[in-house]
């Protein structure tokens, strides 16, 4: 694969939270798979699109996002 981005999302409070979170970056070119966990609020992306990408897609969707390392 393209590799994995780990993102910090903040402003999730529920599991629909999550699906939305999933589906908002499964909708971006070159992503292949998303996986949020509520209870530690990150991301695990794989895929080719840019962190910049990824945070933009969360913070539209309604949250915050920080890439970590
Ligand atoms: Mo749950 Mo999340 O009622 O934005 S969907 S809090």
């Amino acid at each position: 694969s393209a590799g994995s981005t780990e993102l910090s999302i903040d402003g999730m409070t529920c599991a629909s939270c999550v699906g939305r979170v999933e589906r908002a970056l499964k909708a971006i070119p070159g992503v292949t798979d998303a996986v949020v966990n509520l209870a530690t609020e990150r991301a695990t992306v794989h895929g080719s699109a840019a962190a910049a990408t990824l945070i933009a897609a969360i913070e539209d969707a309604g949250y915050e996002a920080k890439l970590i390392g």
